[in-house]
């Protein structure tokens, strides 16, 4: 019963802290729901889009399984009318060199966010959640 509580208490610890890092973000498969708990991990290295850079975020991290058009979201139902102000970035490169390649902070309802674009096969991009604005928990989607 003990070495089943310690194993508990490893397995919440690391969900806990996963994403709070670049090189332990979260791997993330297109098309599902995440939930963003509280943000409270490295912050963004550069903001992508006009305005402030929060100091506090929350790391996921996908592989393009083919040329195609993401489009990152947390103006979801659940969101909406709770006022919610998410912030994302996204990047490419590696977590040694970041680059900007998109982001968004309210283009969806009220001040949520969503932001269509390209992403190219094989390549590996890097989603970053940050506290612009508040550490509200939300869902997101990609
Ligand atoms: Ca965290
Ligand atoms: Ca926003």
């Amino acid at each position: 019963m003990k070495q089943f509580y310690f194993f508990s208490l490893f397995l919440f610890s690391s969900f806990i802290y996963a994403q709070n890092t670049c090189q332990d973000a979260i791997n993330i498969s297109l098309e599902t729901v995440y939930h963003v708990n509280t943000i409270d991990g490295n912050p963004a290295p550069t903001a992508c889009t006009s305005g402030n850079l929060g100091n506090v975020a929350e790391w996921y991290v996908f592989t393009a399984p083919q040329d195609m058009e993401i489009m990152v979201t947390s103006n979801l139902t659940q969101n909406q009318g709770q006022g919610i102000d998410t912030n994302f970035y996204v990047y490419t490169g590696s977590c040694a060199n970041l680059v900007c390649l998109s982001g968004d902070d309210d283009s969806g309802i009220g001040y949520l966010s969503v932001k269509t674009f390209n992403v190219i096969a094989n390549t590996t991009y890097y989603i970053v959640w940050d506290n612009r604005w508040q550490i509200n928990t939300f869902d997101f989607l990609v």
